[in-house]
């Protein structure tokens, strides 16, 4: 069979727009199938553009995406549709929203073993079995809609196949290669869908299948992609000293919590084995609001985290959630100076974003608090719902400036003759003109003129006040 597989663009303005990292489920995907001796191709735009006349010939094709990409895929998805394509939508996304999916696409796959139930539904689709038999999808039938029950979590991730890069299009343009170690994990932040998706047992590659991958693939650099990659601190550091032994040793990255530092004999190995910088998931400065996350961190834990992690020559990317209940002006506001005093090296700080499937979404949406559900703007730079202790546009002003103040002209201008180092400056290059961008897109102007306008007096508070922008 003919099988397109497509991962739409993200929107917009964004501090990861021109990263070249695709999602691993479709590689995935495609490897399996080509396995089984399918014709198949991913697109990913950010690679290459999408031979639509291609794609119109295929026999079926995947959509793959997350909130922020849906709404493109839904577009994908119509166009396709009308023109006789069979299309499968699947993803984090669609997982929790299979019915608003279903109005685009033909069939939906939730939750994980895309990857089976892709060959579940070929079977489907050729005659071999009824679609109900197919574990994890939706579909309609007679005009309503059927879900199927879910998949059993993978059980074993060493039976998956290596994610195969090589059938992106444009894939020779990717400089660093993303590798997945572990699945699920074992906390439950409340405004995370890796829980709801991949569930909280930490499930884990042997060493052995992941370095069998590196010597395959051969990265020059990595991002392994975990959700948090030091979870199980036994195993991880086995598969380092395996690098260092094998001779597989190059610059990493990994997203991991601040409760890694408290292994010294880890931290040596991470360093050992390339580790350059760690995405820490610190989401506040605020004890209160860690505590309304379920994050089970202090902010000792974020200040202890930074200083060794320095001491280690590692650079640290800190990731804030801004916008609880507990947070007010003067939260966002002091997260921006913790982060500067405390040296972090580069932030991301985002806008709480009610994604489908969380406890946040249900409990907002279950308010009435989410007053914008145009998906494309899930993207957490965006604010969509209404904070307790500020206006939306309080919320969305105070996070441009404080991406403003952390990537300041005179910050940069630190990193290059104090600091002196190269990769900072470049990374602070890059949140400059990426912030700086972003307020002068026409869209995102309109925007922030759009929550002024329904929030002009901060004295009221947002949670009580405002109609819906658009459903
Ligand atoms: C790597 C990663 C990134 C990378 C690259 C992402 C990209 N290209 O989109 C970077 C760092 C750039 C990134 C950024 C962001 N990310 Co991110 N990211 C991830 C991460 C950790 C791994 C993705 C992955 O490869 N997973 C493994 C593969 C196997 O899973 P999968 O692709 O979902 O595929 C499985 C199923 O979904 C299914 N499937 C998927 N597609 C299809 C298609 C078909 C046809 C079928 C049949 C099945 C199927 O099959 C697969 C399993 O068998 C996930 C967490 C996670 N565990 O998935 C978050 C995740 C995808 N990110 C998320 C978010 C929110 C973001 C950001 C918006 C905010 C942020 N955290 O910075 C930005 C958005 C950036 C942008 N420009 O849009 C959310 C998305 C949730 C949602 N509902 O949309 C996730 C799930 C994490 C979370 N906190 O909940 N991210
Ligand atoms: S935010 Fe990080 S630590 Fe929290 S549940 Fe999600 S993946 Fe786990």
């Amino acid at each position: 069979m003919k099988i397109r597989l497509i991962e739409p663009e993200p929107p917009g303005m964004h501090v990861y727009a021109k990263v070249l990292l695709p999602r691993l489920g479709l590689p995935i995907i495609a490897a399996t199938l080509k396995a089984r001796g399918h014709d198949v191709l991913i697109y990913n735009p950010q690679m290459a553009p999408i031979d639509w006349d291609d794609v119109h010939g295929a026999d079926l094709v995947g959509l793959s995406s997350t909130t922020s990409t849906t709404t493109a895929a839904y577009e994908f998805a119509d166009t396709l549709r009308a023109r006789g394509v069979p299309v499968v939508l699947g993803g984090a996304h669609v997982t929790f929203m299979a019915e608003e999916a279903l109005e685009h696409g033909d069939y939906v796959a939730r939750g994980e073993g895309g990857e089976q139930i892709m060959l579940d539904l070929i079977d489907a689709l050729e005659g071999g079995r009824e679609l109900e038999d197919v574990t994890g999808l939706s579909f309609r039938r007679d005009g309503v809609a059927v879900h199927n029950p879910l998949h059993e979590p993978c059980a074993d991730l060493d039976t998956l196949p290596f994610p195969d890069l090589s059938l992106i299009v444009g894939h020779e343009k990717m400089g660093t290669q993303p590798i997945m170690t572990s699945w699920g994990c074992p906390f439950a932040c409340n405004f995370c869908s890796v829980t709801a998706m991949f569930g909280r047992k930490y499930r884990f590659r042997s060493a052995e299948n992941v370095i069998a991958e590196l010597k395959e693939k051969r990265p020059r650099r990595i991002f392994f992609y975990d959700d948090n990659f030091a979870a199980n601190k036994r195993r991880l550091k086995r598969l380092l000293q395996m690098m260092i032994d094998e001779g597989l040793a190059v610059p990493w990255s990994a997203q991991v919590r601040a409760d890694v530092v408290r292994d010294r004999e880890l931290l040596d190995l991470m360093r050992r084995s390339g580790c350059e910088v760690v995405y820490l998931g610190l989401e506040s400065v605020s004890q209160e609001t860690l505590d309304h996350y379920e994050k089970a961190q202090t902010v000792d834990d974020i200040r202890q985290a930074i200083a060794i992690l320095h001491e280690y020559d590692i650079l640290s990317h800190g990731m804030f959630v801004l916008g609880a209940d507990t947070d007010n002006v003067q939260t966002v506001r002091d997260t921006v100076t913790f982060a500067i005093d405390n040296h972090i090296d580069t932030v991301m700080l985002n806008i709480l974003t009610p994604l489908p499937g969380t406890p946040q979404f249900a409990e907002l949406d279950a308010a009435g608090r989410i007053f914008d559900k145009r998906w494309y703007l899930y993207d957490a730079h965006h604010v969509v719902f209404k904070p307790k202790l500020m206006t939306p546009y309080e919320l969305q002003i105070e996070n441009v400036r404080g991406y403003m103040r952390f990537y300041s002209l005179r910050a940069w201008l630190r990193c290059m003759f104090v600091v002196r180092s190269a990769q900072k400056s470049l990374f602070h290059w890059w949140g400059m003109a990426i912030i700086r961008r972003w307020r002068r897109d026409e869209r995102n102007k309109a925007f922030v003129q759009a929550l002024k306008r329904m929030w002009p007096d901060p004295t009221v508070p947002s949670a009580t006040k405002g109609a819906a922008i658009h459903r």
